[in-house]
């Protein structure tokens, strides 16, 4: 018998800072209604869905930047998210700002959250790869503070057996990482879910602007490969307070070919229906892990951060 799992990727234009949470919940809202027009089983949403990509600005006022985190989810402003799919028998993915507490001690992370279709949450990632700076460095035409708004993830990279398949979570940058999908490739994993905001310029290397689709693709489709794995990468894009975000949304097969892909630089569904046995025969022979990996030989990978050169002259 065939295990299919038809997914949405609900990839969404862009969200202003004066945009509400209630105003984004009602797109979100209308795209779980296409999902289930088109017969989805999981629609995946992007990074941080909730708000505008705020780690763009140097804020100093931790309340400020606390109005960007959720402090429970569902909360009085997502509940009506949940319900949605939860009504519509859609189990999904969400990316959020997490503010939670251990002990006294407040602790923020870049979070998604994976809940099933009966609304009970299966699974939490706290993103592991934050990229950009700590510090406000004013030369930048704007700001990527993720190292300092958020902590590094503490979780790893969980696989859960929900929907009838092997699911697991990565957020944005982690996708650039071959590490990431090999953790969870190592756990059998048959779908993973991405949610991005990729601003096109990089102010550290503008050479790389006009590569951001390519890499985008690039990285997803080898990891897709090189683990025999379904990949869904969502994008929140567009314009968002006069910062262009790439798009491409795209569903990649284990195969490593891309099967569908957004069109728009806006709220835009795309839909696939994918065989979660679709890799199986890449896992039996080229991907056996068990026969041809040698992790023997791979101990620099977790004993090293940095590249060193090699001595001599
Ligand atoms: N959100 C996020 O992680 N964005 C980063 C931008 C880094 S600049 C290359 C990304 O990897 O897409």
């Amino acid at each position: 018998m065939t295990r299919l799992i038809t997914v949405g990727a609900a990839q969404l234009g862009p969200i202003q800072r004066a945009d509400s949470r209630a105003r984004v919940v009602d797109r979100m809202i209308d795209l779980i209604r296409q999902a289930k027009d088109h017969g989805c089983d999981l629609v995946v949403f992007p990074e941080l869905a909730l708000t505008t990509f705020f780690p763009r600005w140097w804020m100093e006022s931790q309340d400020e930047i606390d109005t960007f985190f959720e402090r429970e989810l569902p909360g009085p402003e997502t509940r009506r998210l949940f319900e949605a799919a939860n009504a519509a028998g859609i189990g999904f993915k969400l990316g959020f700002a997490e503010l939670t507490h251990d002990g006294k001690r407040a602790r923020r992370f870049n979070t998604a959250v994976l809940v099933d279709k009966s609304g009970r949450q299966v699974g939490k990632y706290r993103k592991i790869h934050l990229p950009g700076h700590a510090e406000h460095e004013p030369w930048r035409a704007f700001q990527h503070l993720e190292k300092r708004y958020f902590e590094v993830g503490d979780l790893g990279w969980g696989v859960w057996k929900t929907m009838g398949g092997h699911l697991g979570m990565a957020i944005c940058n982690d996708r650039r990482w071959p590490e990431t999908y090999r953790v969870m490739g190592l756990q059998d994993v048959e779908m993973i879910m991405i949610g991005y905001n990729t601003p096109r310029h990089n102010p550290p290397a503008p050479d790389h602007d006009r590569l951001s689709e390519f890499h985008n693709q690039l990285v997803m489709q080898a990891g897709a490969y090189q683990n025999a794995t379904w990949v869904v990468g969502v994008a929140k894009c567009g314009v968002e307070e006069g910062c262009e975000m790439i798009g491409a949304s795209c569903i990649v097969a284990p195969t490593g070919q891309v099967v569908a892909q957004a069109i728009t630089q806006d709220d835009e569904l795309v839909v696939a229906r994918c065989d979660l046995d679709a890799g199986l025969s890449y896992k039996k022979s080229t991907f056996n892990f068990a026969v041809h990996r040698q992790p023997q030989a791979y101990g620099m990978i977790v004993e090293r951060k940095g590249a060193v050169p090699p001595s001599g002259t």
